[in-house]
């Protein structure tokens, strides 16, 4: 084993909508992460592999810690508590204006039975006023053991740099575990219908984007620079059906427009993307879509 090499996890945990996927995706440089202003984008952990130097660092973006009533819900919290069992690193990731309320109360409860170094991370520092930053770091600090208090704006990528150096301090030395190619484990039909889903959830108002999964069911290499996309969102009623489609499949054209324009920034090469909506009844109960979502 070469003695300087580290290489350990980092779970990035904290409320919806605080950026925990922008960040991750900033630190990768690489968008493996959907993010939309709407809570609950994030369904399933996601891994993000930032392999450097002498280190590799196997981030891990979670759903965001809230009160879930559903099963969909319970199963997105229950994968933000999975990753912190192997975590050496934990980011709570906040934002300047975050009230400390019953839901991050019972998130840091959580964080103290744990074993790894953890730093508040306050997000968004472009948005706020430097006291603002000051008075979250104030707030949250005396709650937990904090090893570093760093403030960042994921978005602009301020400090991001002197995140992830603080961080490879943390870590045990040990062999890369990826290719230093690899920057993500997901699936490529899942990092598909993420993206796709991204673009719902972009455009949709209300509970319809909460009341989809998209099935990527074809994924070809077509020639060397094209690639041929079949994919279906899936909506459990029929209402919901006509809102994706939109007036004469307006709607739909601009998030398969999106949704490739997307794709081919990732894959590098053209996309031919067909795109279908499908009604599944109660998919939300179903294993099998659960387990097309990664839950499970
Ligand atoms: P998550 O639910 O914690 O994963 O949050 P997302 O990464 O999806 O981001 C939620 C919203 O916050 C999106 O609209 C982001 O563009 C926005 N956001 C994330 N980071 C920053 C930041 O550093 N500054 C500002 N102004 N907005 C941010
Ligand atoms: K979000
Ligand atoms: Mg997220």
């Amino acid at each position: 084993m070469n003695k300087q090499h580290k290489t350990g996890f980092v779970a990035i945990v904290g409320r919806p909508n605080v950026g925990k996927s922008t960040l991750l995706n900033a630190i990768l440089g690489e968008k493996v992460a959907i993010t939309s202003a709407k809570p609950q984008t994030t369904r399933t952990n996601i891994q993000g592999i930032l392999t450097g130097e002498n280190y590799q660092i196997i981030y891990i973006d979670t759903p965001g810690y809230h009160n879930a009533k559903d099963t969909i819900n319970k199963m997105m919290v229950q994968q933000a508590k999975d990753s912190l069992d192997n975590a050496h690193v934990i980011y709570l990731l906040v934002q300047p204006d975050e009230f400390m309320g019953p839901e991050l109360e019972s998130l840091i409860k959580v964080l103290e039975k744990t074993d790894a170094v953890k730093f508040l991370v306050v997000n968004k520092v472009d948005g706020f006023k430097r006291e603002q930053v000051y008075d979250a770091a104030n707030k949250f600090f005396p709650k937990l053991q904090f090893k570093h208090v760093l403030p960042v704006s994921a978005l602009k990528g301020n400090n991001v740099d002197k995140l992830i150096e603080l961080t490879v301090e943390e870590l045990p030395e040990g062999d890369a575990l990826f290719e230093d190619d690899e920057i993500t484990t997901q699936p490529e039909k899942l990092l598909v219908s993420e993206f796709i889903r991204e673009q719902v959830f972009r455009r949709l108002k209300d509970e319809v984007p909460y009341q989809i999964i998209v099935e990527t069911e074809k994924i070809e290499d077509r020639n060397d620079d094209l690639m041929y996309i079949a994919a279906s969102i899936i909506v459990s009623r029929d209402s919901q059906k006509g809102i994706v489609i939109g007036k004469g499949g307006r709607e739909l054209k601009e998030i398969s427009t999106a949704s490739r324009v997307s794709l081919e920034s990732f894959f590098g090469v053209k996309i031919y993307l067909e795109l279908y909506v499908k009604v599944i009844e109660g998919w939300q109960t179903k294993d099998e879509y659960l387990r097309l979502q990664g839950l499970y």
